[in-house]
């Protein structure tokens, strides 16, 4: 499969019509065990939570994709990120991202650091060398996540798994605001990438998943393997079924969220109510050129500090009528957020706005509506703030 281009791997990789009937999709084997002719002698299947056909063609599916060396696939993107930090020894230091996934934040300071004893520094990743000021005996892996969520800053993974490969360290990079569509992280030096499949990888809001993908067959992927099956966080067949489904349309629902995106961060950078727009393919964004770079375009996600504070945001969220006040991304319908509130919660106000997710910030996942309705929506919605 390696000699095919993206879309061919997305509707093919690991996906062969059944043996058995001949059914050209993947069948959901809904089984929780499977029979063997001698005890240890079998099909390569024993039990699920060790393998499953289903979860099986959606792993080599996603390494594809990827460009990396396996597939793991997990009940969600934080079970995914839980086994990660489990490879690490107690005590390790990692260096993560300051603009990160709320839920993952939540994950290191509240349960990894007091139960794995790690030590955690958040750096501004959009300098690089700040990472190697904060290097020390201990430290074990650096964490990135980019576009960041929800400032959208973009972090140079080349750079990122320049300094990882020097000091030996294991490099992790979150892609779900890119997905590998638009980015691909172990091509640029990484050793690990991670996602919420929950979002663009799905693309369908109806699951919750997650997964790894690893660069090459080493002692981190024999692992990373392991603790699938000894933590048990696995990703069930029928939502291995949808999963393998949804990242057949990946590279043209991609491209689509990409040009409505585009057309709403314009919208948006010219209106009157609106402070500033955070989205790297504005031109005078700071991130335009590295993500120009490393990124085939821009992505779906727009964020933007709306003029005033809490109320004009939340005035904002109860009037668009397409765009709909929830949590999550990724999916084909248009969703809208206020970070503070809702998504990054879970970090400390003075923590939140030390790195600016103020209470006027709004994230926008522009979904595959048609880019005037939306227009329409968000010119409506701003119109009522203050007048409502
Ligand atoms: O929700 P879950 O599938 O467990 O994935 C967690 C996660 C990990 N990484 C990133 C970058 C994410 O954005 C998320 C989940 N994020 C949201 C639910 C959200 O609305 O931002």
């Amino acid at each position: 499969m390696s000699q095919y281009r993206f879309s061919t791997k997305a509707i093919h990789s690991g996906q062969e019509a059944d043996s058995a009937t001949g059914a050209i999709m993947t069948p959901i084997y809904a089984t929780s065990t499977f029979v063997q002719q001698s005890p240890g002698i079998h099909k390569g299947y024993e039990y699920s939570r060790s393998g499953n056909p289903t979860r099986t063609a959606l792993e080599i599916c996603v390494a594809a994709l990827e460009e990396g060396s396996a597939g793991f696939a997990f009940s969600s993107g934080l079970a995914a990120e839980s086994v990660i930090l489990d490879t690490l020894e107690s005590g390790s230091h990692i260096i993560a991202t300051d603009d990160l996934y709320g839920g993952t934040f939540r994950l290191l300071e509240k349960v990894k650091k007091p139960s794995y004893n790690l030590e955690i520094s958040y750096v501004d990743m959009t300098q690089p060398e700040a990472i190697e000021k904060v290097i020390k005996k201990n430290t074990r892996m650096i964490w990135v996540e980019t576009p960041t969520n929800p400032l959208l800053k973009i972090i140079d993974l080349r750079k990122v798994a320049g300094i990882a490969s020097r000091y030996n360290l294991i490099s992790v990079c979150d892609n779900t605001f890119a997905s590998p569509y638009l980015q691909k992280p172990l091509g640029l030096g990484f050793d690990l990438v991670v996602h919420s499949a929950t979002k663009y990888l799905n693309g369908h809001s109806d699951i919750v998943a997650g997964v790894i993908v690893t660069k090459k067959d080493d002692e981190l992927t024999q692992k990373i393997k392991f603790l699938q099956n000894a933590v048990g966080s696995v990703l069930s067949p029928f939502d291995s079924f949808l999963l393998l489904r949804g990242l057949k349309t990946l590279s043209v629902r991609m491209a689509a969220h990409c040009q409505n995106a585009k057309q709403v961060a314009g919208f948006l950078a010219q209106h009157e109510k609106v402070d500033q727009v955070l989205y790297p393919g504005l031109p005078s964004n700071p991130y335009h050129e590295i993500a120009k770079a490393q990124m085939k375009d821009f992505g779906g996600m727009v964020s933007f500090f709306i003029k005033g504070g809490a109320a004009e945001t939340r005035s904002f969220l109860e009037n668009t009528k397409l765009f709909a006040l929830a949590e999550s991304l990724g999916g084909v319908e248009s969703l809208a957020e206020a970070p503070a509130l809702m998504t990054h919660a879970s970090i400390p106000k003075e923590i939140r706005e030390q790195n600016g997710i103020y209470d006027n910030l709004v994230r926008l996942s522009v979904g595959l509506e048609d880019s005037e309705d939306l227009l329409h929506d968000l010119e409506y919605a701003l119109e009522k703030v203050n007048s409502s």
